[in-house]
């Protein structure tokens, strides 16, 4: 049984390079939700720009849709980029809460189109959600910032570019080298008692790179010496119940790089 009492799956693959993460929310709930409430949006492809746009509003507007009638929300990406339908979606809702956001993730996804190499949309929804000016964003979510950057804290980060961190910390954004947090459960936990003490409502957004590559291999961009999910899953599961605790999404399952099923295990750890 699914922890929260609802589930939108999100099919998304407009904002990362290989298609085929868009199969890892279906397999989700093909394999592990075929009983429950599941709504699966389709991000519609013909153009790539475009067709990111498109679903990402879609996606907000499911989100806000759903908060509204049902206590907590669960969304499966899809890659990262779907982040921003669903943040932008969670402030639709709640358009005067103070929204906090936990990140964990092995980069910082605070690239905008001026800085990032790749031009990948899903290394850059923590700028877009944290109020980066750059037209494409203010095209996708309008010129409001979604979470305000003293809300949003990010855990688990090994690989990112010098950029990404001037810009973060030009905000004043909270985020933590995993290379200086040797108790990544215990810095989960005091992270997400600060934003509950201070917002109003807060979520967590998990991209699924963010633990070592042994515990999940199926990711799109794996990184090396990642969190060890053993720890770290009983704290996450714990937070899930708190009442503030409203919206929960894991991103970036790629089944084609899964090995024995280590990834879809994990997964299924965290939400039953
Ligand atoms: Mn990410």
């Amino acid at each position: 049984m699914p922890l929260l009492p609802y589930n939108i799956c999100f099919a998304f693959a407009s904002g990362a390079p290989m298609a085929e993460v868009r199969d890892g929310p279906l397999r989700i709930a093909y394999r592990l939700l075929p009983h429950s409430l599941t709504h699966i949006i389709h991000s519609p492809l013909a153009n790539k720009r475009q067709g990111l746009t498109k679903g990402i509003k879609r996606l907000a507007q499911s989100v806000s849709k759903q908060l509204q009638r049902y206590p907590k929300v669960l969304i499966f990406g899809g890659d990262h980029s779907c982040a921003i339908g669903t943040w932008s979606g969670v402030r639709k809702a709640y358009p005067q809460a103070r929204i906090g956001l936990l990140w964990l993730d092995a980069h910082l996804d605070s690239h905008s189109p001026l800085t990032s190499p790749s031009g990948n949309i899903h290394g850059m929804p923590v700028a877009c959600l944290l109020g980066n000016k750059h037209s494409l964003f203010q095209h996708m979510i309008g010129y409001q910032a979604v979470i305000h950057p003293k809300d949003c804290i990010i855990i688990g980060v090994r690989s990112y570019e010098p950029q990404e961190a001037h810009w973060l910390n030009s905000q004043g954004v909270e985020w933590h080298p995993l290379s200086s947090t040797p108790h990544p459960a215990t810095s989960l936990d005091i992270a997400l008692r600060k934003l509950c003490r201070q917002c109003d409502i807060v979520g967590i957004s998990i991209d699924l790179d963010a633990f070592d590559p042994t515990f999940a291999p199926g990711v799109e961009t794996p990184a090396a010496n990642g969190v060890d999910p053993r720890p770290i899953l009983p704290v996450i599961k714990r937070w899930l119940t708190h009442s503030k605790l409203r919206c929960v999404e894991i991103a970036e399952y790629t089944p084609v790089n899964d090995r024995e099923d280590r990834t879809f295990c994990l997964i299924k750890r965290l939400i039953s």
